[in-house]
């Protein structure tokens, strides 16, 4: 489904004048506005291709009508999130629960709706049909080498579909783990681990990235091979310049200093790139800034401030995704909050006076510090994000555009009741 540009810009004349007086109050106030809009219109948050039907738990899945079939369906979903706010130009698939069948017709599905392709994400996880090894006791880190082997191939297969697409970086989340002590010898696996990721590295085109994701744990309980930021720096710091740490807000204890470990990857240069979700426990794939969204802002206050001391530029230095995918809400609804809350949370940590901070650590002004972090924290700047969907020809409320046209009941009328969208 194309969503006309006349329905968005009638959306637009009825919140017009309302926008406009807070908007001009906001201008007002803060000198930076402009230079934030700008900002807001450059940054784009890809989406990741298992977003886009509803999420299951271990307990029970409950399918949401309307629900994409296919990777065409998808992409047609990321396509109209991207008309309705702009911020959402480029889609992570994942393989082999979306195989591009004809790259050609899928890139060319992709541009029509102006959707890039971001990082591909390997899937040795689950076994699938025909499969020769099973990965039940992990893939990359397996004691067999076949099954190393098998996972190894997998990898560079995803390359070859992400070269196809235009993708520059692969991401790779290995469940390999143990869930009894005894169970692994931690240090082979770490060893077979990083072998088999230097033999993927080997296939890695030379304007690509790896990202190596870690997770705490689940699937398994015990033990997980790469657990935290401290194994995957390891193993990107082995492999070379070309892999990164990959944070996945999810994949950390409850209560970690998520903030401080984004501090001290950008100052490494090895942070690549974000999986952005909330939790209230653990990897509970929650809509990004539902629950924690002060600690939201203050891993974009880290950000803003690594990138900028690294030179870097904002939007286009790491690989910026959502990966969430609950059990209740509309996924389209739930991305489009996803998207508005990590975009708010950018805004407000451009706010932040980082001279007067600055002056304030070196004080040890413990209490100015504070103000300062918290007066950019406790602005409204929706008004700034609207403005900068305006500006590009989007919805200046996304949400309430899907709800009055009833787009999920035009998506269920064209694709029916049935549809099951791959994934979790
Ligand atoms: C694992 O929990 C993860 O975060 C990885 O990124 C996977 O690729 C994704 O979720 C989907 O299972
Ligand atoms: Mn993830």
């Amino acid at each position: 489904m194309k969503l006309e540009q006349n329905k968005i810009d009638s959306h637009n004349a009825d919140l017009y004048e309302k926008h406009q007086k807070k908007l001009a109050y906001l201008q007002k106030e803060l000198p930076e506005s402009e230079e934030i809009i700008k900002k807001l219109q450059d940054f784009q948050i890809a989406i990741p291709s298992w977003a886009l039907g509803t999420g299951g738990t271990r307990f029970g899945r409950f399918s949401g009508a309307g629900e994409p079939g296919s990777l065409e369906q998808k992409i047609e979903d990321v396509g109209l999130l991207h008309a309705i706010n702009k911020s959402s130009g480029a889609i992570s698939l994942h393989i082999p629960w979306d195989i591009p069948q004809d790259a050609e017709k899928i890139k060319n599905l992709a541009k029509s709706y102006g959707l890039k392709f971001d990082a591909v994400n390997s899937n040795t996880f689950q076994d699938q049909k025909g499969q020769e090894h099973s990965y039940k006791f992990g893939s990359l880190h397996h004691v067999d080498p076949n099954v190393r082997n098998q996972a190894i191939a997998h990898n560079i297969e995803v390359i070859k579909y992400g070269k196809d697409l235009g993708s520059k970086a692969l991401t790779v989340w290995l469940a390999d783990g143990s869930s009894f002590p005894g169970q692994l010898n931690f240090r082979e696996a770490f060893q077979n681990t990083l072998a088999s990721l230097q033999a993927i590295y080997a296939e890695l085109p030379e304007d690509w990235k790896m990202f190596v994701e870690y997770k705490g744990f689940e699937p398994n309980f015990y033990s997980t091979t790469i657990a935290d930021w401290g194994q995957s720096l390891l193993l990107a710091n082995k492999l070379g310049e070309k892999a990164y740490t990959l944070v996945d807000l999810g994949h950390h204890q409850p209560n970690v200093n998520i903030e401080q470990i984004v501090a001290i990857l950008l100052g490494e240069n090895k942070l690549g790139g974000f999986h952005f979700n909330d939790s209230k426990y653990a990897d509970d794939d929650l809509t990004a800034g539902a629950i924690k969204p002060y600690q939201l802002f203050l891993i974009f206050n880290e950000l803003v401030d690594g990138l900028a001391y690294q030179g870097l530029d904002f939007a286009s230095s790491l690989g910026w995704m959502i990966d969430a995918s609950h059990n209740l809400k509309d996924p389209l609804l739930d991305l489009m909050q996803s998207v508005e809350a990590i975009k708010i949370a950018y805004a407000q940590a451009l706010l932040v006076d980082r001279k007067a901070l600055k002056i304030a650590q070196q004080e040890n002004n413990v209490v100015r510090a504070q103000e300062i972090l918290q007066d950019a924290y406790r602005t409204d700047v929706r008004p700034l994000l609207a403005e900068s969907r305006h500006r590009n020809g989007a919805a200046l409320n996304p949400v309430q555009l899907f709800e009055d046209l009833n787009l999920r009941a035009a998506l269920i009328k064209e694709r029916g009741h049935q549809g099951i969208a791959t994934g979790l």
